[in-house]
């Protein structure tokens, strides 16, 4: 079980059976659109007259006949409908960036940066990190994912939601998965897309603000222009008269579409990334390519896994912390129970008290940025936080 409790059979097994009811659904659908078709064509046009007061999403329909296609062609475009909507999506880099406060003492020693390389040959990478002594070396490759699709196509909302919205999976719902009211949603990737990832990002300004005063906090530069904690766009969505009030929004969870094998369920999206050639170097070869997207804030508590980690960053930017097994006995792992590869300290805020080890515990730590990927070997401990809205994939070898 890695990165806690992620219950991957279960999970996919509910995937796989709610993917299954959507699929006989939409085969009723479709069969009710053959029958309508073959209406004769006066009792058709009593339908589509009937049909007319209905339209308020046919006003989408609407627009398409607007730019030059026939309104009934737009109506009977099922899929097109949709895709008029997506047009409309931002593209991640375009959303606002709230503030996601770090660690403490995060990047304030650049001696305990991870080291940033160009891609080094096969038997480089070998000899200086994974076999490197003390359990192998963590380090970040840049060069290697410049002919990945994925670096253009993920930032476009539209294109995700067209090769995969209808598509279901499991969002991981709250702050991580050690906090109490943690669980897991199935819903299409569409939905989580508007709900977490394009409005998310107005419900973490907010949490910042009920928070209390910035503290921490990256993408100063962001707040210098906004003029604040929160960006202009969450201003906005709180002002008076905004559709969803501040408690509301403020009381809505995170959701993190975490550690789930998106590729193996949607071999679209699988022709967007390519498998390092990194990952051919072990006895067992590739376990799980694993996607991990979210908006800004989404935390992986600190733990450990038994594979070699290729951790690569398509969209936005993550603080990753990573500390060493031979300091397992300061990281106060949770002693029983299903959480054994975890840290009982949170990170973020650690508890001196209970935890008085903890600090004394060196670390390395990076910014990863899209375009890198950071190799942890196995067993090292990793705390991730996402800095800003992110698009991440894991390649676990062993
Ligand atoms: O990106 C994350 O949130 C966590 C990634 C992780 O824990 C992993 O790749 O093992």
């Amino acid at each position: 079980m890695m990165g806690g409790p992620r219950f991957r059979g279960v999970v996919d097994a509910a995937v796989a059976a709610m993917e299954a009811a959507l699929a006989a659904l939409q085969a009723q659908q479709a069969q009710q659109a053959q029958h309508t078709r073959q209406r004769p064509e006066h009792e058709q046009r009593l339908h589509d007259e009937a049909s007319e007061g209905e339209q308020p999403r046919g006003s989408k329909r609407q627009r398409r006949g607007e730019t030059g296609q026939g309104r009934g062609q737009g109506a009977r475009d099922d899929g097109g409908g949709a895709h008029t909507r997506l047009a409309q999506l931002p593209l991640l880099r375009d959303l606002p960036r709230p503030h996601v406060a770090l660690p403490p003492g995060a990047m304030a020693n650049p001696g305990l940066v991870v080291p940033v390389i160009d891609a080094p040959s096969l038997e480089a990478f070998m000899t200086g990190y994974m076999l490197a002594p003390g359990g192998g070396c963590p380090v970040v490759i840049q060069g290697v994912m410049d002919n990945w699709p994925a670096l253009a196509r993920w930032q476009d909302l539209s294109y995700l939601e067209r090769v995969a919205g209808h598509r279901t999976v499991p969002v991981e719902m709250g702050q991580h998965y050690l906090e109490e009211s943690w669980g897991t949603q199935l819903v299409t990737l569409g939905e989580f897309i508007r709900a977490h990832v394009i409005d998310s990002v107005t419900t973490d300004a907010v949490a910042t603000h009920a928070d209390g005063p910035c503290s921490g906090v990256v993408d100063s530069g962001h707040a210098a222009l906004t003029g604040g904690c929160a960006s202009a766009a969450a201003r906005a969505a709180l002002a008076p008269g905004a559709t969803e009030g501040r408690g509301a929004r403020a009381r809505r969870r995170r959701g993190y579409l975490a550690q789930h094998e998106l590729f193996d369920q949607i071999p679209a999206l699988a022709t967007d990334i390519r498998t390092p050639d990194y990952c051919a170097l072990g006895e067992d070869g590739l376990r799980s390519v694993n996607a991990w997207f979210g908006p800004a804030g989404t935390v992986t508590p600190l733990h450990q896994d038994p594979y070699h980690n290729l951790l690569a960053q398509v969209v936005g930017r993550k603080y990753v912390r990573l500390f060493s097994p031979a300091h397992t006995n300061v990281l106060y792992p949770h002693p029983s129970g299903m959480h054994t590869n975890t840290s009982q300290v949170d990170a973020d805020a650690p508890d001196a008290a209970r935890f008085p080890l903890y600090a004394s515990a060196p670390f390395l730590e990076c910014m990863l940025e899209a375009g890198q990927m950071l190799y942890m070997p196995p067993q090292w401990w990793h705390f991730v936080k996402a800095v800003t809205v992110s698009f991440s994939c894991s390649f676990w070898w062993s």
